[in-house]
């Protein structure tokens, strides 16, 4: 168990009144443990209490290290889980459970203990898992790192012309190459009119020239996650296209430029969107402004129009405005950042200029 981090858990359950919790998302339980389990179907569950005997509930089929500083609590496939977690679980008292939990779990869970008041706990673990510590912003910048100079390399082979799902499929080789765990998430690449699409999945469209070319990229190394768009175009820009990437670059600069301590969510998002529709491409800016991430890509918390949270030093989030053209073209240029305490350090160092690639 990460000592600090659990004390700092229970410290935000004390000031809620929450006298325990059940923490079942994998992510949370790697964040508070330092191990991975992936349950599929099967309960998991970290039970914490202000007593202090907390207790890692999981099937015998998965493996955690001996030394792992929480009392564990075995069940097997046959095995009532619920009824063996029940029986842990202090009555008349509140219990924090997980957004995330399978309701098959909470509903027998509940039919069992009618008299817990159940509460969704999640926003505690989401609160603190948002300001990185240390250790994970070290993490997040060799995760970006990697990311900058597979994004480098995948630019070089676009002169290729390979259709989008086969250059798509050359990431995974590149991120095994310097050293990364793989695609954080499904790559991103689109030509052209596919670019419209925020979330294309590539296909087997062409490489014309003219194209912009989209690549929304990243990659996990040690448990955390890189993202990175960068448009490029083959061969030549047209001048409708340069002034379309002029302006979204130019947002991606002015958010950049709003994030600090005290700024609310929602004014750096405004600082991006402000400039797009002042533009006048406000229809063509289709999501918000960014999203945190750290151990998952959309980690809690975005930069949206409606978030009026404030930032602190140590959040990370992405910066990432776009513009779509239906039928001609869409531009993003997305960066991570890391807030400090007077602003923020961008952790993608890759060139954003504008690039024609022949
Ligand atoms: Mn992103």
């Amino acid at each position: 168990m990460n000592q600090s981090r659990v004390t700092k858990v229970l410290r935000q359950m004390a000031e809620n009144n929450l006298p325990q919790m059940l923490v079942s998302d994998p992510a949370a339980i790697y964040y508070l443990t330092g191990k991975w389990v992936h349950p599929g179907e099967r309960m998991l569950a970290l039970y914490l209490t202000q007593s202090g005997a907390h207790k890692l509930f999981l099937n015998q089929l998965f493996s955690v290290p001996e030394e792992l500083g929480v009392e564990k609590v075995w069940f097997s496939d046959t095995d009532d889980s619920i009824g063996i977690l029940s029986r842990h679980i202090e009555k008349d008292s509140p219990l924090g459970i997980d957004k995330n939990w399978p309701s098959h779990f909470l509903l027998r869970l509940m039919a069992q203990k009618g008299d817990n008041a159940f509460v969704n706990g999640s926003a505690i673990l989401d609160r603190i898992r948002s300001c990185k510590d240390k250790e994970e912003r070290d993490l997040m910048r060799q995760s970006s790192r990697l990311n900058d100079l597979a994004i480098e390399r995948l630019i070089k082979l676009v002169p290729r012309q390979l259709p989008e799902k086969k250059l798509a499929q050359l990431l995974p080789g590149i991120y095994e190459e310097l050293g990364a765990d793989g695609c954080a998430f499904e790559p991103i690449v689109a030509y052209g009119p596919n670019a419209a699409d925020p979330h294309h999945g590539p296909d087997n469209t062409g490489l014309r020239e003219g194209d912009c070319v989209i690549l929304d990229i990243g990659c996990k190394k040690d448990s955390y996650c890189s993202d990175m768009t960068r448009t490029v175009f083959y061969k030549y820009a047209t001048a409708h296209a340069q002034k379309v990437y002029d302006v979204v670059l130019e947002a991606n600069k002015r958010a950049i430029g709003a994030v600090k301590p005290g700024a609310r969510f929602c004014d750096i998002d405004a600082a991006a969107r402000n400039h797009i529709e002042a533009a006048g491409y406000g229809k063509g800016f289709l999501h918000r402004t960014g999203h945190s991430i750290g151990l998952e890509v959309h980690d809690f918390g975005d930069v949206s129009s409606v978030n009026t949270d404030r930032v602190q030093p140590g959040m990370i989030f992405s910066i990432e405005p776009c513009v779509v053209v239906p039928g001609e073209l869409g531009i993003r240029v997305e960066d991570l950042v890391l807030v400090t305490e007077d602003g923020c350090e961008v952790l993608n160092r890759c060139d954003k200029e504008l690039t024609i690639v022949e």
